[in-house]
């Protein structure tokens, strides 16, 4: 083994420093007189899914001073939210967690070095193994951090450790879409391009959020010349939803009713596009019979829509001479049935052949900066590059271009989140491996995640935070730099592959998640198996491999600085498209199915359709309200890790938790604006400030998902075919909370 300063060494990489300052870059930033910043780097934003350039001012020592949007990018046209200008805030938090942290003897924390961290984390897992079996060391990870660290880490678990039980946050968030488009086009492969904003005559967004949750993919809706008529279905009356031309506020989860009511009332009026439904799909004949049993008077009832409003809805998709799109994110994707919801927004986009054509399209917005590049190279649900664990050809490819023995990649998959938490539950998982991803604040029914620390023998967390609250039960806390600190590729909502740079450097003795993976391997004593894996661009060049012939296929990426030089590149990029180009940058805005070929064997989109099924736990007597969760505002990321060390964004968002509630309801329950609320489910309790607004309907509540409280009230229901949770909807009561009044 080598010794580990020479290791630690190499893995600290050189600083970026290229591109010098052009005039005018300072504009729109905050320059403080004492640091000169002397060159400038793009890199892509490391919150959201959006992944917007920005273009980074360093000092003359490499190190990051201030940052700008990047006016030249095709994703965010100069523009940033606010999260965006403040992510370099986070970085310089006090709380950053600078040396490996292990539990002593009192139940304190005590700092100790890189060695001595990588021998117990070896050393105390393998005891594990040892004890229960090499399956009982389980990993949860993320949909944030660089793709290369993704692969690396499900590589070094699954080929290296001998682990089978890996699954990321991506299971709370994408798990569906990826379903969805894999059953529904044969490889999970959202079409469209971010021009479709611009593009599209009527946008028709489902279960999403986008002025708070997408701010900048907002912007390009509202710039569109073409004035488009834009459609918010979601039970509240969300900013998007305010900003829209028509707001459809159903009830919560009738969704799935309201879809193929719509699909029934477009093919009464005539509106299939029979000639597209013929050449390019399979399923439809089933699928329309199956339609007919949803006529207006059930889908009224279901959803709360009168009949006029629903054949206004159809009308507006049915006209052929309009281009219509489609887009969904979490109020479709956390559901009881949110698979077959998915494919309902798929089949309507395939019933009317808008697919393939600027302005169309059957759009998922992701949630999370790499939440893409987790679903193709997380090595969780499906091995490397979108292939198949179970197929012994793809096992015997991968191991091939990888260098690999075949026999070290599982045939079996993963457990999904949810069956790894009841393994620990059961006595199956007796370690636990936790990445960028804090499962005690954001898994549902947090109560019972807690419960079942004590079944841990070992539980490992590697965050850029000690104060996260999963790492404040870890016996081991690793120290991981984060965004900006470290080089890779992130794949945006649109495929799009940006490049992440490092502009400054990880405090202390804090290690890239990339170089942390590398030394767990060589203390494991699998370091060989990686030598090829030698850094973030080996890497890449390792994934690009993996890709070619695959309906990802980006094999025409050359390496980091032909994505810097193109300003991003989104999948499929192959060595032919390249060669064709003969050195001229990829068209900068690309969408898939254009020739009405999909990727399942015989080349067609598939109608998938299924019985709608009741709520899993619906109002009742004891507890007659609906509590829904969500984003609360665009300055706030998740469990806060990162936004809330930003006092600008702690500025723009609400003090404490808040839940919202009807003026009806709040009137009956004697509730005012800034009353303490006490808020009981079935599982736990927890307080918030009232907000009274009529944006929710009576009968319903709304807190957003911010707050480390929320999820001791959510009840953990999942979607069969993807294991998301179905975080969104489950009964609450509420009552204010005597004398706890606070002033606002
Ligand atoms: N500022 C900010 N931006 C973010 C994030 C963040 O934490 N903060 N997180 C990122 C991530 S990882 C994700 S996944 C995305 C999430 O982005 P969004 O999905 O847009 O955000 P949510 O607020 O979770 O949910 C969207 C809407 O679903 C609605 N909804 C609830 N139940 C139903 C239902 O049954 N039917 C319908 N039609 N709608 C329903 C809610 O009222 C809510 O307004 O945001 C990303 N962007
Ligand atoms: N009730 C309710 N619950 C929800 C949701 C909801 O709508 N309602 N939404 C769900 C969804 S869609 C999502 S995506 C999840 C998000 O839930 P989480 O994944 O738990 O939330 P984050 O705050 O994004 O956690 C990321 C962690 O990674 C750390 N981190 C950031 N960058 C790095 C890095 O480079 N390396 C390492 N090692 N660590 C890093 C951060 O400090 C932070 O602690 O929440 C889910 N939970
Ligand atoms: S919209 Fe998303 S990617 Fe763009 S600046 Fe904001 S958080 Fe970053
Ligand atoms: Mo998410």
């Amino acid at each position: 083994m080598k010794p580990l300063e020479n290791l630690l060494r190499a893995h600290e990489g050189p600083m970026t420093s290229e591109l010098v300052l052009r005039p005018g870059d300072f504009g729109l930033g905050r320059v403080p007189a004492r640091l000169k910043p002397v060159s400038t780097t793009n890199t892509v934003c490391g919150f959201c899914s959006t992944g917007c350039s920005l273009r980074v001012h360093l000092d003359a020592a490499g190190q990051a001073v201030n940052l700008t949007p990047d006016p030249d990018y095709p994703v965010n046209l100069g523009m940033a939210c606010p999260k965006g200008w403040e992510a370099l805030a986070p970085l310089a938090a006090a709380d950053r967690v600078t040396t490996p942290l292990l539990r002593a003897a009192g139940g304190r924390f005590a700092p100790v070095g890189w060695e001595q961290a990588l021998r117990t984390f070896c050393g105390r897992l393998k005891h594990v193994q040892a004890r229960h079996g090499p399956h009982s060391v389980a990993v949860l990870s993320t949909g944030q951090i660089v793709t290369e660290e993704m692969a690396l880490l499900g590589a070094l678990t699954k080929f290296g450790m001998g682990l089978l039980h890996l699954d990321s946050n991506t299971r709370q968030c994408m798990a569906t879409t990826h379903v969805a488009y894999k059953e529904s086009f044969g490889f999970d492969a959202p079409p469209f391009t971010y021009a479709d904003f611009e593009e599209s005559d009527v946008l028709v967004f489902i279960g999403a959020n986008p002025c708070i949750a997408h701010p900048i993919m907002w912007q390009r809706v509202m710039s569109s010349r073409r004035q488009p008529l834009v459609i918010v279905v979601d039970p509240r009356r969300t900013e998007t939803a305010m900003a829209a031309g028509r707001h459809y506020a159903i009830q919560p989860k009738s969704d799935l009713t309201l879809l193929y009511g719509l699909a029934h009332l477009l093919i009464n009026r005539g509106a299939a596009d029979e000639a597209f439904i013929r050449a390019s799909t399979d399923g439809y004949e089933a699928f329309a019979l199956h339609v007919r049993d949803f006529p207006p008077s059930r889908v009224c009832a279901a959803t709360g829509l009168t009949p006029e409003e629903l054949e206004q809805f159809a009308a507006a998709l049915a006209d052929r001479e309009k281009r219509v799109s489609y887009w969904w994110t979490m109020g479709v994707n956390q559901g009881h049935e949110s698979t077959r919801t998915a494919q309902a927004i798929i089949n309507l986009a395939l019933l009317t052949g808008q697919i393939g054509r600027p302005g169309t399209g059957p759009n998922s917005i992701t949630g999370q900066c790499n939440a893409m590049g987790s679903r193709l190279y997380g090595n969780a649900t499906s091995l490397l590059g979108g292939y198949d664990f179970a197929d012994a050809e793809h096992r015997a490819h991968v191991a091939r271009v990888l260098g690999l023995d075949a026999a070290l990649i599982p045939s079996a998959k993963s457990w999904a989140y949810d069956q790894i938490v009841d393994g620990i539950e059961s006595g199956q998982i007796r370690g636990l491996w936790v990445i960028a991803t804090d499962p005690a604040h954001s898994w549902i029914n947090q109560g019972r995640l807690a419960a079942l620390r004590s079944k841990l023998e070992f539980l490992v967390v590697q965050d850029m935070y000690a104060t996260t609250r999963t790492a404040q039960l870890a016996d081991l806390i690793l120290p991981a730099a984060g965004w900006g600190e470290k080089e890779g590729v992130l794949i945006n909502s649109e495929r799009r592959l940006g490049l992440v740079r490092k502009v400054a450097r990880a405090p202390g003795a804090a290690l890239s998640d990339f170089a942390i993976f590398k030394l767990i391997a060589e203390y494991w004593g699998c370091g060989k198996m990686f030598a090829r894996w030698s850094s973030p661009e080996a890497v890449f060049q390792l994934l690009k491999e993996l890709s070619r012939g695959q309906p990802c296929d980006f094999s025409g990426v050359r390496d980091y600085a032909h994505l810097a030089e193109a300003r991003g590149i989104q999948w499929p990029w192959t060595e032919a498209s390249e060669m064709a180009a003969s050195g001229r940058a990829p068209q900068r805005q690309r969408r898939l199915f254009a020739d009405g070929r999909f990727f399942t064997p015989r080349r067609r989109a598939r109608f998938v359709f299924d019985h709608p099924r009741p709520m899993p736990e619906e109002p009742d007597g004891s507890y007659p309200f609906l509590l829904l969760t969500g984003r609360g505002t665009s300055a706030q990321w998740h469990t806060g890790s990162r936004t809330d060390k930003s006092a600008v964004l702690r500025k723009l968002a609400p003090r404490g938790a808040i839940i919202e509630i009807n003026p009806v309801d709040a009137r009956r329950l004697v509730i005012r604006a800034g009353d303490r609320v006490l808020i009981q489910s079935r599982r736990g309790e927890m307080r918030a400030t009232a907000v009274v607004t009529p944006t929710v309907q009576a009968g319903q509540v709304f807190i957003p998902m911010h707050d480390d409280q929320v999820n001791r009230l959510t009840f953990a229901a999942f979607d069969p075919h993807s294991r998301q949770p179905s975080y969104k909807a489950c009964a609450v009561r509420l009552k204010r909370a005597i004398q706890e009044r606070r002033s606002t």
